[in-house]
């Protein structure tokens, strides 16, 4: 028997609460409280879509790898001897015990350390003992989990038939992307921080930035607060900062269309499988990175850019996902649920492959903006889900700066209600 969402056991109750969302508002309770719906959200969100796992720098060499946990799944993702790289459930064909600990290393082959089978970075298994006669060692190699590489980032999916629409979002965002060469990248920083709230909480708070000019002073040094406002909707006091962002996108403009990068948005956060939004804006102060005064933190600039004035490239992808690629470096931030009310935020700096710590950019330096961001943003979140614990909670209204939250929810809740008739078809 198969591990199963709970999706059948409580078709009613969810089914009354997808049917009654308000679009506009936030969501009900239960979405952010109940351990049935976090189990839902396991087997029905992040076994079923892409979800963002790293990238090609973290695993550079034939045998590096990192394992991630979903809910009970844990998968090793690996730089096989060819250089590919592949997904492999982290479970051992045999009797099933877990092959690799720790998020990540390098293998030569992967050995189960309970009776040492031994398989290939590829999956195949080399190595059993001695078995009876008959037995067919390319019956047992490990079980396969579809991995994407996007231009360096990696994404994989634990369903049985993945999303195809990842092939549509690969293509699309490929322009935009691929001038940072990520493949030429290397490590700077990694960081995970545990957050106490819900996932979706830890989404929604980093698809606004409605809470950025009261809780943000290192980040609004460079990101303008303007974020989700419409032209004719700025508020008379950002009104100075429009002003500067205009200005800047002026230069923007002209540095991305010398070095061949694409700037305008492609907004398609809800109504697919693979949601997505991608676009190339202007930064305050220097325009170069997210630092104090915005410039350079690394100076090695990636790819072949002529200039570090380029702004912040930013990707955002459903459910899991977000991104800053920036002319010095890039920052990629992924989540993982951990338990109803806690969830793994793992952020990530990359600097080109040949820049030197204490040479070519201060590890404090590049790192220091969005440290503090992320401190400030769980203690907000933190407090958004101890708000909605209390039975005096109700869903309010997203202002319009915030709609992305709100594709964020549509989104969830279209893929809640895809489940739901599927299994009902059935
Ligand atoms: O990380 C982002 O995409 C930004 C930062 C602040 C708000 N959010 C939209
Ligand atoms: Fe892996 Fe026995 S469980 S070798
Ligand atoms: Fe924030």
């Amino acid at each position: 028997m198969t591990a199963t969402s709970d999706l059948s056991q409580h078709d009613e109750t969810l089914s009354r609460l997808l049917a009654e969302r308000r679009p506009g508002y936030s969501l009900e309770a239960p979405f952010y409280l109940s351990e049935d719906l976090y189990r839902v959200d396991i087997a029905e969100v992040f076994a079923r879509y892409w979800i963002f796992v790293g990238t090609v720098a973290e695993i550079a060499e034939p045998g590096d790898y990192l394992t991630i946990d979903i809910g009970d799944y844990s998968v090793i993702i690996i730089r096989d001897d060819d250089g590919a790289i592949r997904a492999h459930h982290n479970v051992c064909r045999h009797r099933g015990a877990r092959l690799l600990d720790g998020a990540r290393g390098s293998v030569g082959n992967i050995v189960c350390g309970y009776h040492q089978w031994t398989y290939s970075p590829e999956g195949e298994l080399l190595f059993a003992g001695t078995q009876a006669p008959g037995f067919d060692p390319g019956c047992f190699g490990l079980k396969p989990v579809h991995l994407r590489e996007v231009t360096g980032l990696v994404f994989i999916c634990l369903a049985a038939e993945p999303p195809d629409d990842v092939d549509d979002m690969a293509e699309r965002i490929a322009p935009y992307i691929s001038p940072h060469a990520l493949e030429r990248t290397k490590v700077a920083f990694q960081e995970d921080l545990i957050e106490h709230s819900n996932w979706k909480l830890v989404m929604e708070n980093n698809r606004e930035c409605y809470h950025c000019e009261a809780g943000h002073p290192e980040l609004t040094c460079t990101f303008f607060p303007t974020y989700g406002f419409a032209e004719d909707q700025i508020p008379k006091r950002l009104r100075k900062a429009h002003q500067r962002y205009r200005q800047a996108e002026v230069l923007l403009a002209e540095n991305s269309r010398r070095n061949g990068l694409p700037c305008a948005p492609i907004e398609e956060l809800s109504g697919r499988p693979t949601g997505f939004r991608i676009q190339r804006e202007a930064l305050d102060g220097a325009g170069e990175s997210y630092t104090r005064d915005g410039s350079a933190a690394s100076r090695k600039l990636l790819g072949a850019f002529d200039t570090p004035v380029l702004g912040r490239l930013s990707l955002h992808v459903q459910p899991n996902a977000w991104f800053h690629f920036l002319g010095d470096h890039a920052v990629t931030f992924s989540l993982v649920p951990l338990a109803v009310d806690r969830t793994l935020l793992r952020t990530t700096w990359l600097v080109h492959e040949d820049a030197l710590e204490g040479v070519d950019y201060d590890l404090a330096t590049l790192t220091e903006v969005w440290h503090l961001t992320n401190q400030q943003d769980a203690a907000l979140v933190a407090r958004a889900q101890a708000g909605v614990r209390s039975p005096a909670y109700e869903p309010g209204p997203y202002a319009p700066n915030e709609y992305q939250v709100d594709e964020f929810c549509t989104w969830y809740i279209q893929r809640l209600r895809a489940g739901l008739s599927v299994r009902w078809a059935q």
